[in-house]
C-alpha cells in the first residue's frame, strides 16, 4: 500500500488533563496511565514508519494533546486553524514556528472563522469539512479558498449530534470510509464502499489509517473484524484515558 505520510506531530498530555473539556460520562482520566498511552501510540506511529516529533506538555491548555485540531497538514500547505473551543483557542500559539520546519506554505483561520481540524477528512485532494459546534461556515470558507490556492479543494458536511467529523467517520483510503451514527444517511458518503460501525461501538468509528495499517481503539472487536476483513493489518491501541475527555486516534497526531 501506498505511503502516504512520513511525518507526525504529537503533543504530550499535561498533569491538567483531567479538567480537559467533556460529554462522555466516563470519569476522570488517569494522568500516569495517559502518559502511558500516548507512549505506546507514538511507538505505534514509529513503527508505521513515521518521523514523529514530540512537543513537550503545554499545562496552559489541558486538551493540548489533542493537536490534530489545532493544524491541518495537507501535502501542498499547512493550515493553523483557530479552535472553536475557547479554553483550547491557545492551543494554537505556537504552531507556527513547529510547521516552518515542514512547510513553506502555510494558511490560517481567523476571526470571525472558527474550526478545529478534527472537522476535516482527507479524501485524496478533497477536504470533507464538518460544521459543528467547533466549526462555523465563515471558518470552512476560509479553509477551502486556501485550499483552493494550493490546488486542492473543499466541500462543508453539516452536523447535528458529533462533536467532530471524524467522531463518526474515516477514511480508510482505497475508497474505504467507516461510518456511523449521522453520516450513515448522507447521500454524500454513498459513493464509498462504507464500512458501518454499530451505534453501541461508535467510538471505534474514528480509528486511523497509517500507511496501510490502520489503529483500532482497543475494546471494539466487532469493527476490528470488519476493518480486517477489508484487507488491513489493525493494530489495536489502547486509547482509554482519552476516551474520557471523547478524544480519539486521530486527535493525537499530525500526520503528514
Ligand atoms: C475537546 O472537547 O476539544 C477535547 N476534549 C477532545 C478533542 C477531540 N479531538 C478530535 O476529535 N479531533
Amino acid at each position: 500500500m501506498k505511503k502516504i505520510f512520513r511525518n507526525a506531530i504529537v503533543r504530550r498530555p499535561c498533569a491538567e488533563m483531567v479538567e480537559g473539556i467533556t460529554s462522555a460520562n466516563l470519569g476522570k482520566p488517569d494522568y500516569k496511565k495517559a502518559l502511558e498511552q500516548h507512549h505506546n501510540y507514538t511507538r505505534v506511529l514509529a513503527d508505521c514508519g513515521l518521523n514523529v516529533t514530540v512537543l513537550q506538555p503545554d499545562n496552559r491548555f489541558p486538551d493540548s494533546c489533542f493537536i490534530e485540531d489545532v493544524a491541518l497538514c495537507t501535502p501542498n500547505c499547512a493550515v493553523i486553524t483557530n479552535p472553536g473551543a475557547e479554553s483550547r483557542n491557545g492551543e494554537k500559539t505556537g504552531m507556527r514556528p513547529i510547521l516552518l520546519e515542514f512547510y513553506k506554505n502555510m494558511g490560517e483561520i481567523k476571526y470571525p472563522g472558527t474550526l478545529d481540524a478534527g472537522d476535516v477528512m482527507m479524501v485524496g485532494s478533497h477536504y470533507y469539512i464538518g460544521l459543528s459546534e467547533r466549526t462555523n461556515h465563515a471558518g470552512a470558507d476560509q479553509l477551502i479558498a486556501i485550499l483552493e490556492r494550493y490546488e486542492l479543494t473543499g466541500s462543508t458536511v453539516p452536523l447535528k449530534k458529533m462533536l467532530h467529523l471524524k467522531t463518526g467517520l474515516s477514511y480508510l483510503e482505497g475508497n474505504n470510509l467507516l461510518v456511523t451514527g449521522e453520516f450513515v444517511e448522507m447521500k454524500e458518503f454513498e459513493k464509498f464502499n462504507r464500512i458501518f460501525v454499530d451505534e453501541k461501538d461508535s467510538y471505534s468509528a474514528n480509528s486511523l489509517w497509517v500507511n496501510g495499517n490502520v489503529l483500532v481503539p482497543k475494546g471494539f472487536p466487532e469493527t476490528l473484524k470488519k476493518i480486517e476483513k477489508a484487507g488491513y493489518s489493525v493494530i489495536e491501541v489502547d486509547v482509554s484515558e482519552f476516551q474520557k475527555l471523547d478524544g480519539g486516534l486521530s486527535c493525537l497526531s499530525l500526520r503528514f
